[in-house]
Parts: structure tokens; sequence; C-alpha cells
């Protein structure tokens, strides 16, 4: 009895392990949310719809980088949300009174790739409609081949079309010819079907993204704690003699080894005199004993951004100098996140940190804002009105000093930037970056040699 007993707690026991490690291997794997959470997502824009209108929102145009070579793909953000679906190719369109299409009474029909066996046998297969009807539960599924002329009929007729361009390129040919790709196509479309108007989706859209749910902060959480982590690793290694680059690639690395697929945006690691360029992202000076270092950083993980700036001196000591300039910015950021709560404007943020740096005397050398929007888009869509709970911004004063500028030349190639990630609450904000070291004395006790302190980053 007694072994019949523990044989049978060993099988659970390891059948319980199992359980739990099949979850978070699915958790891991599963990118996506619940149908449910996308068919939400889509009722709420086309409440937002007025009668009679259809949207558009088309996957992100693939990029030559040069010949047979793409550009690493990545989805449109709108229908990334709306959908979950991350291949090319792709489109969903709504309409506002449903038709029949297809045989089906329908206000949703989702495009995707046409199966293609020698397409899939070189870069894999792509979403199939079995897929998107279990997925999204949205039942009537085209090939985008058809896409062009399932939308033309379906806009014979309608008053309202809102659409975001799949691409937006200056193109400047040999005929001196000079056009933006949307001015083409709305041209077109204004022709083609007189009456109707067309805009774009951003107001259908905004609302909806500006306010991020649980599951999406736990992404964002995700996206950032893997920022912080690369921020400490970059910190431990600059020393003078390192190469911009060498700490490009151990923040990359980073990222990576810890899931995130994508950088959100190029790394900047901005040393010595390039700590003052703004969205410098060449990387190639080697780091002197007494640079500043700028490293404006973001991982990307399951489509949502992290935005975290850091700016430290190459040989982890600053300077009297340095670290004048430093404890004004930081001072401005600390005052423009105190101020954070739901109802306060967009603009008066920036008014706080600016005020400080002001102060100081500074004014003129912090020629930026101070926050954006941060979600699917580092720069993300938001209103720029009073804040709401559920909104993520960032705050991030700096102040930047180039050589020859109006001040004593021992302050000459000083930039700093301080960049954190804010998540607006109901009664004010939360820090969600604090796992990176922030003050002086965080920094310079990280970047001592064989320092052990990781901030309580794991
Ligand atoms: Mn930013």
């Amino acid at each position: 009895m007694l072994k019949e007993k523990f044989r049978f707690d060993k099988a659970v026991i390891v059948w319980l392990i199992l359980f739990v490690l099949s979850i978070n291997v699915r958790a891991e794997e599963n990118a996506r949310f619940s149908a449910e959470v996308y068919a939400q997502r889509r009722a709420a824009v086309l409440e937002l719809m007025p009668e009679n209108s259809i949207a558009i929102f088309h996957a992100a145009a693939l990029k030559t980088r040069s010949n047979d070579v793409e550009y690493e793909y990545r989805q449109a953000n709108d229908l990334f949300y709306l959908t979950g679906i991350v291949d090319a190719r792709t489109a969903l369109l709504l309409l506002k009174n449903a038709e029949e299409v297809s045989g089906v009474s329908t206000r949703e029909i989702v495009f995707v790739p046409k199966s293609n066996p020698r397409r899939a046998a070189v870069t894999g297969e792509t979403i199939t409609p079995e897929q998107v009807q279990e997925q999204l539960a949205i039942e009537v599924v085209r090939s985008y081949d058809t896409f062009g002329e399932l939308a033309q009929q379906l806009l014979e007729g309608k008053e309202l079309l809102y659409y975001a361009f799949p691409v937006e390129f200056l193109l400047e040919s040999i005929t001196g010819e000079r056009y933006f790709i949307s001015q083409k196509s709305k041209k077109w479309l204004r022709d083609k079907f007189t009456g109707l108007n067309v805009k774009s989706p951003k107001e259908l859209i905004r609302p909806l993204r500006q306010i991020k749910s649980r599951a999406e902060l736990a992404r964002m959480q995700k996206a950032i704690d893997i920022t912080c982590l690369a921020h400490l690793e970059a910190m431990r290694r600059s020393k003078p003699g390192i190469y911009e680059y060498q700490l490009e690639a151990a923040i990359e690395y980073v990222f990576k080894d810890r899931g995130s697929e994508y950088p959100a945006f190029p790394s900047i690691i901005g040393a010595g005199p390039n700590s003052t360029v703004l969205h410098y992202s060449t990387n190639r000076r080697k780091v002197e004993k007494h640079d500043m270092i700028v490293m404006d950083i973001g991982a990307e993980y399951h489509g949502y951004s992290a935005d975290v700036t850091r700016t430290i001196p190459a040989n982890g000591k600053f300077t009297k100098e340095q670290q004048e300039i430093y404890e004004i910015v930081l001072r401005a950021q600390n005052a423009a996140m105190e101020v954070i709560k739901p109802g306060l404007p967009f603009r008066d943020v920036h008014k706080t940190a600016k005020a400080v740096i002001e102060k100081a005397g500074y004014a003129k050398y912090f020629n930026h804002g101070t926050s954006h929007y941060l979600g699917l888009d580092t720069h993300d869509i938001g209103d720029r009105g009073p804040l709401q709970p559920g909104m993520v911004i960032t705050v991030e004063p700096g102040i930047y000093i180039k050589e020859g500028a109006p001040v004593d030349k021992k302050y000459w190639n000083i930039g700093v930037r301080i960049e954190d990630d804010v998540l607006v609450t109901e009664d004010g904000y939360k820090l969600l970056s604090h796992k990176a070291p922030r003050t002086v004395s965080e920094i310079e006790k990280v970047m001592q040699k064989n320092s052990k302190w990781t901030n309580g980053v794991k």
C-alpha cells in the first residue's frame, strides 16, 4: 500500500512538472492574445466608424535592402493590434454595415497569402484561412491576390475610407518627379470613387492603443526589464579604449539572449562629442577616458517597445563638471515624473522638466521634447491631451553642450540624457524602468571594477 502510494505520488509529481513546463513553453512561444481580445478591439473600432464607411489595415511592405535581400520583416502595428497576424501580404477590411461576401453576411474580412508550396519551401509556411478562422473567429478569409478587386467592389457607394497607406516614401525620379506614394494613391481613389472621403484610421485606433491593458503592460515590462539588464551589462563593460559598437554588441546580445525579437530602434551609443548628437547611431568611436556615453536603447518584445537612456562616464567616475550637468538633468527628470497623474496636460511634463533646466541656465542646451507615448511603436500613437491611467510615456530631459558652445570649455562635449518609462496610474505614476541604475552613486557603484552589485536585477 505504502509502496503503491509512493509510486503514485511520484507519477503525479512528474506529471505536474511536465505540465508546468508545457505551460511555460507555450507561454513563451505564443505571441498571440486570445481570439476574444482581437474581436473586442475590432468591435471597438467598428463602433467608432460612421455609417457607410470602410476601414482597411494593411500588412507592412517588404523592403529591399540590396539585391535579393530584404530587411527583416516586421508587421504594421495596427494590423498586428487588431489581429495578431505577423505575415506579409495580409490585410484586414472592416465594414461598418454588414455586406454579403463569399455568400456570408459579414463586417470583417481577412486577406492572407495564397498558399504557395515553392515559397513555403524557401521562407516557411504563412498563415492559412483555417488559422484565421480559428485564431480570430473571422469567417470570411480571402486570398491576398483578390484584395484589390474586392476592395474596389466594396468601395462602390461608400462615403468614407479609413486607410493607412502601406508604404510612404519620397520618390525622386530621373524625370525630376517628386511624390509620395500616398499622394498618388489618394488621387487615384478620388478619381475613381467620386464622393469618397479618405482619412487616416488614427482616430479609430488612437483611443484604443494609447491605453494599455494588463496583458500589454506585462509585455512592455518584459521589454523594459530586458533593456535595463542590457544597461547594466554595458555599464560593467565600459572602459577607456572600448569602441561604441562593442557596447552596442553587449547590449544587443542581452536583448536577443533574453528573448527580445529585435532592437525597437537602432541603438544610440554616443561617446564624447557624439553624446551631444541626439540620434547618433554610427557607433564607431573609440571611447576616451573622460567621455560621457549616452546610451539610448530599447528592446522589443512581442511587438512592444522599451526606450531607456542612461548616460555614464566612460571610466566609471563622473568628473565634477559631468556630475554637475548630470544632477541638473536628473533633477529635471524627477520633477517631471513627480507631476505625472491622470488629468495632467501632456505638455506639462515637458514644461516641468524645462523649468528646472532653464533655472539652472541651460535651457538652450535642451533642444527636444521630454515625453512621447510608448507601446507597439517606440514613438507610440496618443492624443497628447490630459494623461489617463494606462498610458505609458517616456520622461527624457537632456542637456547637450557641443564643442565651441559659449560656456567654459571644461563643459564642452558633455551630453546627458536620462530617459525612463512611466505608467500613468489611477493616482499618479509607476516607474517601469527602475532596474537600470540612475543616480550618480548607483552608476558609479555598478561600474566599479568587479562590482557584483546588480540593483536587484537578475
Ligand atoms: Mn525616447
